[in-house]
């Protein structure tokens, strides 16, 4: 059967390239396109503030630009608390996000052509009056409520404004239900709050930290990073648990290679060992937590010895480590981690994280996670949002009830008919996420495509996602545009501007402007009242004492806090629960029908011959969304398999051989995966970094390199506190010759 919408590639239209080895990156673009240089003798260069969009810690810095508009550089900002005037290897890098020659270059609209769907290049006026016309239909034919938004980074305020204007809230991210959900629910159920972005942490002060899985370093979050190396040079113990010899684990005092998905047996080891041994923060306990009775019992089975046959953990292993935490508490993180994603019992896992810290004291004290304040800045003057019918919340029916944000797979599987019930999302915004590559749900996406009114995506590159698109709007680069004031609360209190550094390449516009002639279209001009988003910045930062001129000129703008970051002694503090109190037991969960204390479940484990699939981050890349970046592509062209040399040598593979993966549902990726044999993996599991292994051949750096984790994901652990999809449970094999030779012969 024909579907109705085919994935297009847009090489289909003639613009696309012939692939290029990474090598020949820099030979393509010629060097100046590279940044990091220091202009030539006698340029004067400009320096425009900017904050980089490379991944979402958004550090602030500055781009330098040439008199004839070349961008030269982009370099921190020293006032920037966030990176104190360092970028990471990939913001340095970001010029190329600019510099792309596969870039999206216009508008794009999805025609039929002999029989075959293609697109063709039109102009905004065109590819806006079509999507607003779209927009009014199904506002007329299911009421507002039936558009859908997915968004990630700074493009996607701009279209919830608009979305909200237009009458709906299902707003969703895969930042909540891929990454960071289970984390921040496990923590609003204990502290009533999460830890935020950037997180709380107070690295730079603290005397222990205990990552597990959470593996900073490759994980370029840079003022993290730097904080880390900051406490280590100041003596700071780290612990890391990791299945993997992680670049945190190599710099650890201690690393427990722990068996993957065991992690709440440990967790609770360790609270057991921390009450039974009396070495929790005792004071704190009494005076901020309640349920200390109900969690001390709860844990009396779990001792280290019945943690080590489960976790394959040394019970003096655990102990030494509990008390290296007890001796430098309060001064102490369990770090909460960020991507918490992996078994379907995460918020259970996040909340033991977050019971631990809670025993050691450390939020509210220096070295632990302290009290964040930032500038509200208020919002632009508009009418009032009309009030949605119905909200995302309405497609749970009953599911995940503590999800606090909208979860990216109810709203796709809301998308199609199913059980007899016609879909209840008709139309999609998709802006800033590549949800081919960052929600493993394949079948799903493809019925919604094939069911939908209208799908319109907005991107910088051809990224797989745009060819389900019926519209492709090109965005210029976070180096060519306004957004939103950075105005997020922390340790210190800042503002940030990003502003166009040159005008925008090709055909390429700015979302605020895509928003608002969209808004125009739509008859909500009122919500858009401004000629250029510059006016609302200025209006913004008036109200808090700053302008425009001054953000413009210092790029960052640092105020002193007027609380503190931390507990006073000997004043009460509220935590943000309904009593005031951490919950060690969490009766918002036991009201929702879930366990109130954590508890641990056993995960299946690979059959003979197979492998667990972990997947992570290197410093070089962010997600898929730099895979073809050439600045970057050439620092690491494509991931490779990490495999233990115990297992190579049953396979009989060897270092920097090319196999397939084929996973437990028989998936098989699309492409070959370099092996790399080291003992910094268990022999149970192997590893390879997620955003690689792209099949869009427009991307003609990233086309074909690498194998992507997400088509080896097929067994997706659904949490049901909060709809979080669990990726850690798919097996790999190898297979050492082309799978697919016979059907290509
Ligand atoms: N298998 C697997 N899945 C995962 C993860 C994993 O490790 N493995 N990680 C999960 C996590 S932690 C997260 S946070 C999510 C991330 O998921 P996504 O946010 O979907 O991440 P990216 O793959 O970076 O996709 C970003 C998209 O935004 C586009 N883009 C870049 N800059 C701009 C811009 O300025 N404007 C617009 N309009 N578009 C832009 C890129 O070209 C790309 O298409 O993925 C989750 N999914
Ligand atoms: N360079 C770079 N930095 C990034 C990003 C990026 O794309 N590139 N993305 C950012 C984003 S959005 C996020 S969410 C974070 C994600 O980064 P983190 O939150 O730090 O890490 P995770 O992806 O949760 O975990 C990866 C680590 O978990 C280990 N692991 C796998 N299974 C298990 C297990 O069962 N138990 C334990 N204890 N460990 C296990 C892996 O070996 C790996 O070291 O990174 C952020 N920083
Ligand atoms: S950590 Fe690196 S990629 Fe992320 S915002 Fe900062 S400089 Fe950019
Ligand atoms: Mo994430």
């Amino acid at each position: 059967m024909k579907t109705r919408r085919d994935f297009i590639k847009i090489s289909a239209l003639g613009i696309g390239a012939t692939a290029v080895t990474a090598g020949a990156a820099k030979a393509v673009l010629g060097s100046s396109l590279f940044g990091n240089e220091a202009g030539d003798e006698g340029e004067t260069l400009r320096r425009v503030p900017t904050y980089c969009e490379v991944c979402f810690w958004k550090c602030a810095g500055w781009a330098h630009v040439t008199d004839d508009g070349k961008i030269k550089k982009i370099t921190g900002n020293d006032d920037d608390p966030q990176c104190n005037g360092r970028l990471c290897p990939r913001g340095t890098g970001g010029v190329g996000m600019f510099s792309d020659p596969d870039r999206l270059k216009t508008p794009l609209l999805r025609v039929t052509k002999n029989g075959e769907q293609t697109y063709r290049e039109a102009s905004w006026e065109e590819a806006l009056e079509y999507i607003a016309s779209k927009m009014k239909d199904i506002k007329t034919k299911y009421g507002p409520e039936s558009m859908a938004l997915f968004f990630h980074g700074s493009s996607g305020n701009h279209f919830s404004h608009l979305m909200k204007a237009y009458g709906t809230a299902n707003l969703a991210a895969p930042s909540f239900a891929q990454c960071r959900g289970p984390r921040d629910v496990g923590f609003e159920a204990t502290f009533g709050e999460s830890v935020s972005s950037p997180e709380v942490t107070d690295i730079r002060d603290t005397k222990c930290l205990v990552l597990i899985g959470s593996h900073i370093g490759e994980n370029m979050h840079n003022g993290q990073v730097q904080e880390m190396s900051e406490a280590i040079d100041n003596g700071a113990v780290i612990i890391t648990v990791d299945p993997r010899l992680s670049t945190a684990a190599s710099k650890s005092k201690f690393w427990l290679p722990i068996k993957p998905s065991t992690d709440i047996a440990l967790l609770l080891a360790w609270i057991h060992v921390l009450i039974n041994d009396e070495l929790y923060n005792k004071e704190y306990v009494a005076a901020y937590a309640e349920g200390f009775e109900e969690l001390k019992a709860h844990v009396q089975p779990f001792t280290p010895e019945w943690a080590y046959g489960i976790t394959t953990l040394k019970p003096d292993q655990i102990r030494s480590t509990a008390r290296e935490m007890a001796n430098a508490a309060p001064s102490v993180i369990i770090h909460p981690g960020r991507h918490a994603a992996w078994y379907g019992d995460d918020v259970q896992r996040t909340r033991a994280i977050a019971i631990l810290n809670a025993l050691l004291g450390s939020w509210g004290n220096r070295g632990g996670l302290f009290f964040k304040e930032g500038i509200k800045l208020p919002e632009f003057p508009h009418p009032e949002y009309p009030k949605p019918a119905w909200t995302w919340k309405d497609l749970l029916d009953g599911k995940y009830p503590l999800a606090n944000e909208a979860v990216t797979n109810s709203v796709i599987e809301a998308s199609f008919p199913a059980n007899g019930k016609d879909a209840r999302i008709k139309g999609w915004f998709v802006s800033g996420t590549n949800l081919v590559a960052s929600v493993p749900l394949k079948e799903e996406l493809h019925k919604a495509v094939q069911a939908l009114e209208l799908v319109v995506v907005v991107d910088t590159m051809p990224m797989e996602i745009t060819g389900l698109a019926d519209v492709v709007l090109p965005e210029c680069t976070y180096l060519e545009r306004y957004d939103d004031i950075r105005a997020t609360a922390h340790r210190e209190p800042t503002l940030c501007l990003r502003m166009p550094a040159v005008e925008p390449m090709y055909q390429t516009k700015p979302a605020w402007w895509i928003a608002k002639q969209l808004g125009e279209k739509l008859g909500l001009g009122d919500y858009f009242n401004y000629k250029d988003y510059s006016e609302v910045l200025d209006w913004q930062l008036k109200q808090v004492g700053s302008s425009l001129e001054e953000l413009k000129r210092i790029g960052v703008k640092k105020t002193a806090r007027k609380t503190s970051p931390y507990i006073e002694p000997g004043t009460a503090h509220q935590f943000k629960t309904h009593s005031g109190k951490i919950q060690l037991y969490s009766h918002e969960m036991a009201e929702a029908g879930f366990a109130p204390m954590p508890v641990f479940t056993q995960h299946p484990e690979p059959e003979e011959g197979f492998y667990r699939l972990i997947y992570g981050r290197a410093p070089m890349h962010t997600f898929s969304r730099t895979a073809n970046n050439p600045n970057l592509v050439a620092l690491m062209p494509e991931n490779s398999v990490w495999v233990n040399p115990g297992v190579a040598k049953i396979w009989g593979i060897k270092k920097d051989q090319y196999v397939w993966l084929k996973n437990q549902d028989g998936a098989i990726s699309n492409f070959a995966v370099k092996v790399r044999t080291t003992e910094r993996i268990r022999w149970d599991s192997v590893y390879i970094v997620h955003g690689f292994g792209h099949h869009h051949k427009p991307l003609r750096f990233a086309y074909g390199r690498g194998v992507n984790d997400t088509e080896l994901i097929t067994n997706v652990m659904l949490d049901p506190i909060m709809g979080g999809t669990g990726m850690r449970g798919n097996f790999v094999t190898f297979l050492t010759e082309d799978p697919r030779k016979e059907a290509k012969a």
